[in-house]
């Protein structure tokens, strides 16, 4: 006991000098509302582990999750950026636990191996919400709650729009974006659109690659399935907008009209992909709600009286085609 407590203050003195230094480990922590509680006695604090800031969707999300003091001023947050690397989530969580704040929230970059680092948490009595995307443990009781997403959900999605628009019979050519492997939002969503597209005898996945859920990757990934095989690919089905709007791109340099010659699909809903669809350069999105700031705010105040309603929280989404995305684009938050 008393090493791991040396062990998570240590963690905790790197973190600081690390943030004094300006960047140094490779993650950043700020803070926001006043006052934490183990010195006011008063705020709640939750640490917020973030993946990183990869995309729209993570962009929005962090601002949602920061909102959290402003709509509860008895809260305070503490927030990390991981930068897409669990190393410096795990330093983030070790952090929290030293800090002794009241809940640690984890948006996990990959779903294995969190089974130490959350054991330690509950050692301490720190309840954790895992938010977005989710972790694999052997002991359930390491997790308080869940909030996120259906990711096999969303897959199915997908695959239903393509099906919607060529019928279950087409000879159809895919190129596949894969998000972060090992990723809840990678494996999820291929296992679900691969499980529907299992009844349309033609339709064949001929290139799949990770783009890590990065315009600048999507984009690299795709100029080089164009390389390739850039007169077969009739589809392109893409993990997160990001990278198709970096495909976009692609298969514009390449001489091809991205929509029209390659039909695109893909999940989230961010703003800069709506545009693209309303002008014509994509064909469907399925919904992946980031605004998650006030369920969490929600959970945590449930998960501290002792009252909590739903271990597991799932967000609400839609799906949007090409017809109505000009219609939408007003409405669109994130
Ligand atoms: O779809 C992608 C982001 O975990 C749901 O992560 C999230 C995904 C989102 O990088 O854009």
């Amino acid at each position: 006991m008393k090493l791991k407590k040396l062990a998570a203050l240590a963690a905790a003195a790197v973190l600081s000098v690390s943030m004094f230094a300006g960047c140094g480990g490779g993650q950043s922590t700020s803070t926001s509302g006043s006052q934490s509680s183990s010195t006011s006695g008063k705020k709640k604090v939750i640490g917020f582990a973030q993946v990183g800031a990869e995309s729209g969707w993570r962009t929005a999300e962090t601002a949602s999750i920061k909102e959290i003091p402003k709509l509860d001023p008895n809260f305070e947050l503490k927030f990390s950026d991981g930068q897409q690397k669990q190393e410096n989530q795990i330093k983030a969580i070790r952090s929290f636990i030293a800090q002794k704040v009241d809940i640690i929230a984890l948006d996990p970059v990959v779903e294995n191996g969190w089974d130490t680092v959350l054991k330690e948490a509950k050692d301490n009595k720190i309840p954790v919400i895992i938010v977005d995307r989710n972790v694999k443990v052997a002991d359930e009781s390491l997790i308080t709650a869940f909030l996120g997403s259906d990711m096999e959900e969303e897959g199915k999605r997908a695959a239903k729009i393509i099906i919607d628009k060529f019928g279950k019979d087409a000879k159809l050519n895919i190129a596949e974006l894969q998000g972060t492997v090992g990723s809840t939002a990678m494996v999820g969503r291929k296992k679900g659109f691969d499980e529907t597209i299992k009844d349309c005898p033609n339709y064949k996945i001929i290139k799949s690659q990770t783009g890590d859920f990065t315009r600048a990757k999507g984009k690299e990934v795709m100029e080089a399935f164009l390389k390739s095989d850039g007169d077969k690919i009739n589809v392109l089905w893409s993990h997160n907008d990001d990278m198709a709007v970096g495909a976009i791109q692609a298969i514009e340099e390449y001489g091809k009209k991205p929509g029209k010659d390659i039909f695109i699909v893909s999940v989230d809903g961010i703003k800069d992909m709506f545009q693209l669809m309303a002008d014509g350069k994509s064909n469907g999105i399925v919904e992946c709600n980031p605004l998650l700031g006030p369920q969490l705010l929600d959970i945590s105040k449930q998960v501290l009286s002792g009252n909590l309603k739903d271990k597991n929280v799932k967000s609400k989404e839609g799906v949007f085609t090409q017809d109505q995305a000009k219609a939408e684009l007003p409405n669109r938050k994130y």
